[in-house]
Parts: C-alpha cells; sequence; structure tokens
C-alpha cells in the first residue's frame, strides 16, 4: 500500500484495508520530508548526531491488538474530559476520552451563529465592540488551556485560554463551559504560552490560583504606534500577569529575548518560559544564530515587591506597571527577578513535573530535553549557585524534534517527537543520573510511531500533582493518508496511548478540526457543570409570558419583551416600524434539561440559542419593511416547526 494508491477511490472502498497497519516506508518518507525542510534553515550539528540505537528499545509501533480496548458503550459515559484549544479557529473544544467523542464547541474568539456568539448583545460585549457595535476582532487563534487550581489540582472553577493573534485572555467558567470575560493585553505580540498560578507565592493561606502568566513571542516597538519601526533593537517583549478573578492586567515584565510556553511550579514562587529568539532577532536566521536560548524563570514574589515599592514604569497609554527583567538590570541574583537558564538552541514546550521538582524544556532543533530542578532555581535566587545553568540536572539525547511533554506521576516523562513522528518515553531519574556519568543508566524506555509529527502530547491529570498515568494524547499535525480524504484540508488526528505498562500501547484515534494545540485531561470527577440557568443571573430576564411587549423608548428606540416555552414564543406577532432600532430580548423560561430553543430572524442574520433559564438579547435596524417569520432553530418539541412569531416592519 503505497500512498498514492490511496488517493485512488478504489483503494477507499476496500473495505479490508481497515485498520491496515502503515508500512514503515510511509514513515521514512515523512520524516525525511521534514528534515529537509529543516536543512534549509542551516540545522545545527546536534539533530544529525542522535542515534535511535542508544534507547536500547525498538520502536512498539503495531500494536493494533490493543484497539477497541478502552471503547465506550452507546449510553456509557466517559472517565475523563479533555479541553482542548482550537488553534486559529479561535475556539476551544471538549472531548471525552477514552472514547474521543466531540462534546462541545466553546465560541470564544470566533464568532459562531448557533450559539449566537458575535451576535447577541451580551457575547458582543464580553468580545468588546468598535464604535459602530460591530464586535473589535472577529478572529483569533488559541493555544493553550489550562483550568485554575486548588492543592494542586483543578478545582473546576475556570479555564483560562490564549489568543496569539490580538494578543487577548479569555476565562471560561467551567460550571457552563462559556466564556465570561477576555481581556486585551497591552504592548505585546504574539501571546502563546499562558499557565495560571497554582498558589500564592507569599501567603501561605492562599492555596489555589489567583494569577495567570502569558508569554510573548513577538518583539514590537514599546510602545506600538509607528516609531522605532526600523529599527528592532529597540523592540521588546513583555511577560503578563493577569488577576485571575478580575481579569485586570497587573503587571508586566520586560525580558530579554522572547517567550514562548509557560509552566509554574507546584508552590507558587516561580512562573517560566522557554525562550527561543534570546537573539532579539528580527529574522529566523537571527532567531537561529546563537548556540543557546533560555527558559527564563520569574520570581514573582520578588516582581510584586517591587511594583509596591514603586520600581516600575509605564509604556505608551497602558496603566499597567512594567519592571525590567532584563539581565543588565538585575545583575545580582540575590535581587534579581528573573533567571535565565541557558539551554540548547530554539527550545519549545516547558513542563513541571507532577512532583514540582523539575522542568523539562524540549529541545526542537536539539534532540535533546533540558531538565531543570526547581530546588536549585530558587538556590540561584539566593546567591547560593554561581551559573544558572548549574540548575541543569539532566539534558538526554531523545529524538529528533522535541517539543511537549507530559508525566505519568511514576517518575517517566513523555514527550512528542515532530520529526521522528514518535512518542518517547524517558525517565527523569535515569536522565539525572546518566547526566552525572552513569554510564548504565537507561534513560529511553520506549517509543512508540505515531501518525504524523505530533505537536502536542499531554497525559491525564499530568499537569497536576494527580497525574495518574493511565492515557497520553498525541495531537498530531499531519493526517495525510490516515483517514478518508475531504479534498486538501486534511482533518488532524488525535491519538490515544495506554502509558499503564512499561511499553505505550496504541489505544485509539479520534479526528480533531484544524488545528489544536494543547490540551488537558482531566477526570470526570472534578468538574462540576450546571443544566439549567438561573433566571435571576440575568438582569433583562423576561420572567413571565405575560410580561412579552414592545415598548418604545423615545424616538426610534424599540424594546421587543419575549419568551420562550415550548412549543410557543410569548408573542405571536409584534410590530415594529422601519428605521427602528431594535432589541429582542429572550428568555426561555423551560426549566426542562436539555431544553433549549433557537431565535432567527429571516434577512436580518440574526440567529442565537437560549438555554432553559438563560436570557439573551439582540439589537438590530428594522430596515427592511415586511413580514418575517422568527422561528425556533433548535429542535425542542413535537411542534417545533410550529414555534414561531411574526415580526411586522411598517413602511
Ligand atoms: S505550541 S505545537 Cu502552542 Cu507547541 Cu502548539
Ligand atoms: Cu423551541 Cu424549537
Ligand atoms: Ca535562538
Amino acid at each position: 500500500m503505497d500512498h498514492q494508491q490511496k488517493t485512488d477511490l478504489t483503494t477507499n472502498d476496500q473495505p479490508k484495508e481497515i485498520g491496515t497497519p502503515l508500512n514503515s516506508d510511509r514513515r521514512k518518507f515523512l520524516n525525511s520530508a521534514a528534515l529537509v525542510g529543516l536543512a534549509g534553515v542551516t540545522l545545527s550539528a546536534g539533530l544529525a548526531s542522535c542515534k535511535k540505537s542508544d534507547s536500547g528499545a525498538s520502536g512498539s509501533a503495531g500494536s493494533e491488538d490493543h484497539y477497541g480496548k478502552y471503547e465506550v458503550a452507546p449510553g456509557k459515559l466517559d472517565d475523563y474530559y479533555m479541553f482542548s484549544s482550537g488553534g486559529h479557529s479561535g475556539d476551544v473544544r471538549i472531548y471525552g476520552l477514552p472514547s474521543g467523542r466531540t462534546l462541545k464547541q466553546i465560541p470564544v474568539f470566533n464568532t459562531e451563529c448557533m450559539i449566537g456568539w458575535g451576535i447577541t448583545n451580551e457575547s458582543k460585549a464580553i468580545i468588546g465592540t468598535k464604535a459602530d457595535g460591530h464586535v473589535k476582532y472577529n478572529t483569533g487563534d488559541t493555544h493553550h488551556v489550562h483550568g485554575t487550581y486548588t492543592d494542586g489540582t483543578y478545582d473546576s472553577k475556570y479555564l483560562f485560554v490564549n489568543d496569539k493573534i490580538h494578543g487577548r485572555i479569555a476565562r471560561l467558567r467551567m460550571d457552563t463551559m462559556e466564556c465570561d470575560k477576555i481581556t486585551e493585553l497591552p504592548n505585546i505580540q504574539g501571546f502563546h504560552g499562558i499557565f495560571p498560578d497554582k498558589r500564592d507565592p507569599v501567603d501561605a493561606k492562599i492555596n489555589h490560583t489567583t494569577r495567570v502568566f502569558c508569554g510573548s513571542e513577538f518583539h514590537i516597538p514599546q510602545p506600538n504606534d509607528g516609531r522605532d519601526m526600523h529599527d528592532p533593537k529597540k523592540y521588546g517583549a513583555l511577560f503578563t500577569c493577569v488577576d485571575a478573578e478580575t481579569m485586570a492586567v497587573k503587571w508586566q515584565c520586560k525580558v530579554d529575548g522572547n517567550m514562548d510556553l509557560v509552566a509554574t511550579s507546584y508552590d507558587g514562587k516561580l512562573a517560566c518560559s522557554n525562550q527561543y529568539n534570546v537573539e532579539n532577532g528580527a529574522h529566523y536566521e537571527d532567531m537561529m544564530s546563537s548556540e543557546r536560548d533560555a527558559c527564563v524563570f520569574f520570581n514573582v514574589a520578588r516582581i510584586e515587591a517591587a511594583i509596591k515599592a514603586g520600581k516600575s514604569f509605564t509604556i505608551g497609554d497602558s496603566k499597567v506597571p512594567v519592571v525590567d527583567g532584563r539581565v543588565s538590570a538585575n545583575k545580582d541574583p540575590k535581587t534579581s527577578l528573573t533567571c535565565y537558564v541557558p539551554v540548547p538552541k530554539n527550545p519549545h514546550g516547558v513542563n513541571i513535573s507532577p512532583d514540582g521538582k523539575y522542568y523539562a524544556c524540549s529541545g526542537k532543533l536539539s534532540p535533546t530535553a533540558t531538565l531543570i530542578e526547581h530546588a536549585l532555581v530558587l538556590k540561584w535566587f539566593d546567591g547560593e549557585l554561581k551559573d544558572p545553568r548549574d540548575t541543569v540536572v539532566a539534558e538526554p539525547e531523545i529524538g529528533l524534534g522535541p517539543l511537549h511533554t507530559g508525566f505519568d506521576g511514576r517518575g517517566n516523562a513523555y514527550t512528542t517527537l515532530f520529526l521522528d513522528s514518535q512518542i518517547v518515553k524517558w525517565n527523569l531519574d535515569a536522565a539525572i543520573k546518566s547526566f552525572k556519568g552513569d554510564k548504565d543508566a537507561k534513560v529511553v524506555i520506549d517509543r512508540i510511531d505515531v501518525h504524523y509529527q505530533p505537536g502536542h502530547g499531554f497525559t491525564s491529570m499530568g499537569e497536576t500533582k494527580e497525574a495518574d498515568g493511565k492515557f497520553f494524547i498525541s495531537d498530531n499535525k499531519f493526517s495525510k493518508d490516515r483517514l478518508l480524504p475531504v479534498g486538501p484540508l486534511h482533518p488532524e488526528v488525535a491519538q490515544l496511548i495506554d502509558i499503564t505498562g512499561e511499553k505505550m500501547k496504541m489505544a485509539g484515534e479520534h479526528t480533531t478540526w484544524p488545528e489544536p494545540h494543547d490540551a488537558i485531561i482531566v477526570r470526570r470527577d472534578r468538574v462540576k457543570t450546571r443544566q439549567i440557568y438561573n433566571l435571576d443571573d440575568f438582569p433583562l430576564a423576561v420572567k413571565d409570558p405575560k410580561q412579552c411587549r414592545v415598548e418604545r423608548k423615545g424616538g426610534n428606540k424599540v424594546t421587543v419583551y419575549l419568551t420562550s416555552q415550548a412549543p410557543t414564543i410569548g408573542l405571536r406577532e409584534f410590530t415594529v416600524k422601519r428605521g427602528d432600532e431594535v432589541t429582542i430580548i429572550l428568555t426561555n423560561l423551560d426549566k426542562v434539561e436539555d431544553l433549549t430553543h433557537g431565535f432567527a430572524i429571516p434577512k436580518y442574520n440574526i440567529n442565537f440559542v437560549v438555554n432553559p433559564q438563560e436570557t439573551k438579547s439582540v439589537t438590530f435596524k428594522a430596515d427592511k419593511p415586511g413580514v418575517y417569520w422568527c422561528y425556533c432553530t433548535h429542535f425542542c418539541h413535537a411542534l417545533h416547526l410550529e414555534m414561531r412569531s411574526r415580526m411586522l416592519v411598517e413602511k
């Protein structure tokens, strides 16, 4: 089966193809193709020097016998939620695991016409509007989703997600799984990594998330108002701290280099970010010119003390206090706000182990992972270590193109290898021993092929102290010939790997709409949702069908109060005048779980849903006279089709 045949229609019609393992030639093709791509950017010699034979483990591809073991029978519930970013779709998705069932798509930075996100007044107010009432942005690029913590594990309160395009952070309430706040970060571009803190660095009583840290990849003029455009040396990058409750920006810290992914310590003291551009370069050859980049650590308590002491400045119109975290301003470790730990050039993801001891920084262009010990970074900040590099306790060669690492809570790490199209399992203690010179330490335990080119990978509960070592998900960047062809744009593939044993086993696979980045896998008992809203949570609620009416508030401003109660809309018809600015307020009075109603107005571009006991509103100009049947779009009742009302727009 070569891949040319796969595009042949007859091949698609052969059911015996189902489950056929991919031959290794196919993988080699992908591997070398990806390498050719990188060779064009003067790859470091380190890449070629990585020998897979050093693992002593053979690839464990082809464990198809494991497929089906984790099938979830009809009507049975999954054990885990997976909250995943949607990438440049701008949304967040919820999947059930191990089944891979899609449970929900939550619009965040995008516009979505089923829910009415970007259409209703309430959602527009969250997204932000321009003077003309249109949403400020209707594009977004979500990468990283992380939940709030209490005592080192998820507390089911909020999820946070970034928008890389416009530099915004959004919060989702976990009880309703909807976005409730969006904040735009000042003076940054390329907001990528995001991570909530896990406890307060100073106040021991605060053992839950109160801050969210945001990295920024791109350097821009400070402020970015047309100055310094042709002088990249004057560009800067800021690390941002946002208040988890108010969603206001608390402070920013100027750094040398840039920031990619973000991790936070379990003791609340440090946040860190891998840096692939310590060169502060504006072109990629500049960004790759240094042999070493860094993982920068932020001393949260010191930064906040410096701000309290007035050692901050502001940039442009922003009122946010900024501190200087650059090396030149932080010569003495004992007072330094930041610590730059050198790592091999152009690293990617950084993840902390569930015991809180180590940060694993993946090599990307280097075939290594760098293990940095948390306690040693604190020692450096205390002035007890000379060289930031002395915080590195291991740097094993693990394979080509390492990107992201998950942990099983049993001392093993699982890293995605983009170029090798593999997941590698390696042992932290063995890596540390090997780094100290122990030649017998067996660092790499196993490898498994994935299809193809994994980006993110993460383990069940792996970003909490409750890491349970059951599953690893590989979010693959290319699906190639893996699925029925659907045209040039391919879906992506997520693969479920059983990590309970010594060897990893491929246990399942599901498609995802482009393009998931990071995700978290949360045990289902850690998630508490509500099925019905509280009527009183909505100041505009129309609490009784008898309150349905049309109200003219002087001039041409008209408000229409409506209720939905299967199978009727509170008014059979309502009349407005051409030229009116009409606001429709709609409350779903049904109290029955799963009884959602929709509301669409033909030719007026209005469509949204109201869930049980929820109220939403829309505002539009009645600029077209005539009869418009407002109808329920969401199947709710045997008389769903009859559930409508007439909007009469008089000339
Ligand atoms: S970063 S591969 Cu956000 Cu890896 Cu996506
Ligand atoms: Cu109400 Cu369909
Ligand atoms: Ca670099």
